[in-house]
């Protein structure tokens, strides 16, 4: 083993309150299409331009198709072994009385399918709708979401939007309001929830090791965090096939696959 790589695990055997940061890249391995890249886009549009309330607000049967396809795409993967890995190191620490915190900018749930517990979702989930009218959240795993939904989301971009009617679109079950659904997932422009982000705080403020797995460390306030921790002079670990802007600011970069890096990292 890399003596460098042995000088970090020494790092987390000696840890007692870990937090690991994960965005697009460790959902990579297991099919999920990143944001960077090829896998930004479906059909002919960017996802960051669909993944906003204006979008919603201007065709909201566009932005369901986007989702219903994102919805389709990742009940049909699972959790590759950076996902398992990072779920056995937290039972692992935790039963040693150690902290391990799980903090995602994915709407994948893919942490939860491998077994992390108490997983912080900065963005929110491809399985929750939040209703527009009375805030209801619902957990819904329906693939349709809603029958006039069925079979729509093709990513192919010659496919024409299908423009269905807002009455036909995911609607609140609450039956006194009835209101149109979107996401509970926050879309660019958009606040994090403060309770999700004072989460993910305060444990950027007290840990004492930080793993950073398949970010691009592009979009805040999630590119704040590792920054801020190595700043504070605890050893971050940033584990990505290329470099990012945060790289220089990290103690530890190791380049390659998280399948093969961070299960070399947190094996007991
Ligand atoms: C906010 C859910 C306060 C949606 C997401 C101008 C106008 C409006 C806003 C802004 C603006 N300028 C800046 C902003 C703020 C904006 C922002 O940061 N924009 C960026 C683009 C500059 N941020 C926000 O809007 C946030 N809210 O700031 O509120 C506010 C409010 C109003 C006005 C001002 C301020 C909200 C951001 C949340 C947006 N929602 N997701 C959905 O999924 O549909 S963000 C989404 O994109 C992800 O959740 C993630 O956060 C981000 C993508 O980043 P990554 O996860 O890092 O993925 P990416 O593809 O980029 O990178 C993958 C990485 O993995 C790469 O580095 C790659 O090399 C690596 N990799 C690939 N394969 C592997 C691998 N690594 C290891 N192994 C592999 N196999
Ligand atoms: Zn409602």
């Amino acid at each position: 083993m890399h003596h460098v790589m042995k000088s970090f695990r020494e790092v987390l055997s000696n840890a007692s309150n870990i937090l690991i940061l994960t965005g697009s890249g460790i959902s990579a391995e297991s099919g999920v299409p990143t944001f960077r890249g090829a896998g930004g886009f479906w059909r002919k549009y960017q996802a960051q331009n669909l993944a906003t309330p204006e979008a919603f607000a201007a065709n909201p049967s566009l932005v369901w198709e986007f989702y219903e396809y994102r919805r389709q795409l990742v009940s049909k993967v699972k959790p590759n072994k950076a996902h398992e890995a990072v779920a056995e190191f937290q039972k692992r620490k935790m039963a040693e009385g150690k902290k391990v915190s799980i903090v995602t900018q994915n709407i994948d749930a893919l942490h939860q399918k491998a077994g992390a517990e108490d997983v912080v979702e900065l963005h929110g989930s491809l399985y929750r709708t939040r209703c527009t009218k009375c805030r209801n959240i619902a957990f819904n795993e329906n693939i349709p979401i809603c029958p006039a939904l069925a079979g729509k989301g093709s990513p192919d971009p010659s496919i024409m939007s299908s423009d269905i009617p807002t009455e036909e679109l995911p609607r609140c079950e609450v039956q006194s309001c009835r209101a149109l659904l979107r996401p509970d997932i926050v879309w660019f422009g958009e606040q994090l929830d403060e309770n999700v982000l004072q989460k993910a705080l305060d444990v950027v403020e007290t840990c004492d090791a930080c793993l950073v797995i398949g970010t691009s460390a592009i979009v805040y306030p999630a590119a704040m965090f590792a920054p801020q921790i190595a700043r504070r002079k605890v050893p971050v670990a940033e584990f990505n096939i290329e470099e990012t802007p945060a790289t220089k600011q990290m103690q530890y970069h190791f380049q390659g696959p998280c399948t093969t890096t961070v299960t070399e990292a947190l094996a007991p």
